[in-house]
């Protein structure tokens, strides 16, 4: 199909290993109204409890990234076929200063939703997806299909600080932006601070699937579940890469054993075509934890997951 999309470099032109390093090999856009899906990066690991280092994520996905090619290789999905996707460089971010960070990120998604560009992010610690809501749901509490190791709805770190890596979906209840109701998590697992460790997400409703409880139901009876619970109000995914069994992403900061094969993560991604899709992102890759860029390497491929579903998801709209 030949339109006038922006296409990734073609590899059968130049190699892989050269150019410039953009998401997909895909061109840059300054301009974000030129775009319908924009992939942006947030170079920002502040909100680091431990081990730091996801500030680099963005730059190694954009390298492994070259990897990917142009057409989903089960769907058929081909998602510069449906609509403009483009690398619109990384938000801006402060390394020394937190709130000023939160508060730039958000101002950089807020100018890209204003332009109407679905938002594909690529962190960062999951923190960043906190800004990020701030830009998308300000008017509207959002669903949230997250999968992760940990639920990231703590409260309080090192006295009296609000703003961490474990509390970004807290925040996000509390301020209206996410609706607890419509939020399913996917793949908890590993040693707990306390027993009531869960009594917030269990008592504002969340629907948080277990790893264990993920093997009993299987891909497919997941999936069942996460479109009950989300609906086909706009909805969010939000993939940390701890989600996987460190097996297969070893480059993060808060690694749990027992997790997700990368083909269960794929299938669960793809299961998730049809949804009422309004963003995305991939956080936690952490490439100085990483051995051989495979962690990168998962978080390239699970961005063309995401990208797929989303680009069908704008199709379907319009
Ligand atoms: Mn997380």
């Amino acid at each position: 199909m030949s339109n006038n999309n922006p296409q990734p470099v073609d590899a059968a032109l130049v190699p892989r290993f050269a150019g410039i390093p953009t998401f997909m090999r895909l061109p840059v856009f300054e301009d974000p109204a030129q775009v319908r899906i924009g992939l942006v990066g947030v170079p920002w690991d502040g909100g680091t409890t431990n081990r730091a280092g996801a500030r680099h994520g963005p730059r190694e996905v954009r390298n492994m990234s070259s990897l990917m090619r142009k057409v989903h290789h089960v769907s058929r999905i081909a998602p510069y076929d449906l609509t403009r996707v483009g690398d619109l460089g990384d938000a801006p971010v402060n390394p020394i200063d937190l709130l000023d960070s939160l508060k730039q990120i958000e101002g950089f998604f807020s100018k890209l939703h204003q332009a109407g560009v679905i938002p594909l992010s690529v962190g960062g610690d999951h923190l960043v997806t906190l800004p990020i809501f701030r830009a998308l749901a300000r008017h509207r509490p959002i669903g949230m299909v997250h999968f992760d190791a940990h639920s990231d709805t703590n409260d309080r770190y090192f006295g009296d600080n609000p703003y961490t890596h474990g509390t970004p979906f807290r925040r996000a209840i509390e301020e209206g932006l996410l609706d607890p109701r419509r939020t399913v998590q996917i793949g908890i697992r590993g040693s707990i601070y306390s027993a009531d460790d869960e009594a917030f997400a269990e008592e504002c409703g969340i629907r948080v699937i277990h790893m264990e409880e993920f093997c009993d139901l299987g891909v497919e009876g997941t999936l069942a579940e996460v479109r009950r619970v989300v609906g086909q109000d706009p909805t969010y995914i939000s993939f940390d890469v701890d989600v996987l069994d460190p097996a297969f992403a070893p480059g993060t900061g808060t690694p749990e054993i027992g997790g997700m094969t990368t083909l269960q993560a794929q299938q669960m991604v793809r299961g998730l075509r049809g949804l009422n899709l309004v963003g995305a992102d991939v956080v936690e890759v952490s490439p100085p934890f990483d051995l051989g860029g495979a962690t990168a390497l998962v978080g390239a491929t699970m961005m063309f997951e995401l990208l797929c579903i989303l680009a069908d998801a704008l199709a379907e709209r319009s």
